[in-house]
């Protein structure tokens, strides 16, 4: 896991075609270009950066009467993402997957669980990206990429790299919450999932709702994977998102929700989406992941 594997293998998805906004695909090279391999270098870990894939970046419309935007690019995307998460995983490495629109949540869970059959999963999000095909306002598949790593959802998504290979709603927890559509409320009721709200976060403090996470996700299973999307983070501190929900994370309490799980040693894999430079101010939301990965690795102030 993250501090045992001292071998990861960067993974970059331009893709976005699972959101509205344009420039998401430029995440990756944005998250590099912050100092990435060398925060990476000097914590002592081997840095393999395996490129980005192979990614449709014109921009079109969604075709005629599609009801989730552009479903067949994002299937292809994700099963290739699948089978890379899983090579790299099969060869020993750490995947740190770089999007990229959340969509490619899917492939990369996917992925992982080819090798950790029992897997647990802290979303850290504004949103909580369990909609369907049925319940789905915008048609964007990136708010829909949780449920379908559970299994639901439409077919073609949730039979990326096997449908029979799903998450347990027991295992995973989403923290950061503050913008949940209709359908999502009935979802998360329904299977049982806990979130921790912006609410949770303010009355009981970050340490608090990380210990509690940390315990849920490890609880039964044999690693964790962390998918995290900036917008979970306050828009004053990461405002380059396309989905910007006021009162988030703090970045001192994004900081050390990562330190805290560099602490309890869990993760098995890690992505971090939805950065877009083009609604940016100076790749600050670029410079705040590279910050987060830093400490998920283990950087300390002193
Ligand atoms: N819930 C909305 C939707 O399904 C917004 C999702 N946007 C996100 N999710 N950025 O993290 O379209
Ligand atoms: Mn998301
Ligand atoms: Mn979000
Ligand atoms: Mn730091």
């Amino acid at each position: 896991n993250a501090v045992k594997n001292n071998n990861i293998s960067i993974i970059g998805v331009p893709l976005q075609y699972g959101a509205d906004r344009k420039g998401v695909d430029l995440g990756p090279d944005a998250i590099r270009g912050a100092n990435l391999h060398e925060r990476l270098r000097t914590l002592g870990f081997n840095i393999e950066d395996t490129g980005d894939l192979d990614v449709q970046r014109r921009l079109e419309t969604p075709k005629e009467g599609e009801k989730l935007k552009h479903l067949q690019e994002i299937v292809r995307v994700n099963t290739e993402l699948c089978d890379k998460v899983s090579a790299e995983m099969a060869r020993g490495q750490f995947p740190l997957v770089l999007g990229g629109d959340h969509s490619i949540a899917i492939g990369t869970i996917k992925g992982v669980l080819q090798h950790v059959k029992r897997l647990g999963v802290i979303w850290f999000d504004a949103h909580t990206d369990v909609n369907t095909h049925e319940t789905t306002f915008s048609g964007n598949i990136h708010g829909m990429s949780l449920a379908a790593a559970l299994g639901y959802g439409h077919p073609d998504l949730v039979g990326i790299g096997g449908a029979e290979n799903k998450l347990r709603p027991e295992n995973v927890v989403i923290i950061g919450a503050r913008s949940i559509d209709p359908g999502e409320r009935a979802f998360l009721k329904e299977k049982g999932i806990r979130v921790f709200t912006m609410h949770d976060i303010d009355r009981n403090g970050m340490k608090q709702v990380m210990e509690e996470a940390m315990e849920i996700v490890s609880n039964g299973t044999d690693g964790v994977h962390l998918s995290l999307d900036l917008d979970g983070m306050d828009p004053f501190e990461a405002p380059g998102v396309g989905t910007p929900v006021t009162g988030g994370m703090s970045y001192r309490e994004s900081h050390f929700a990562m330190e805290m799980l560099f602490e309890r040693n869990i993760l098995v894999s890690a992505e971090f989406v939805e950065v877009n430079p083009m609604l940016d101010q100076h790749n600050k939301t670029a410079m705040a992941a590279v910050e987060l990965i830093g400490s998920v690795f283990g950087e300390r102030i002193l």
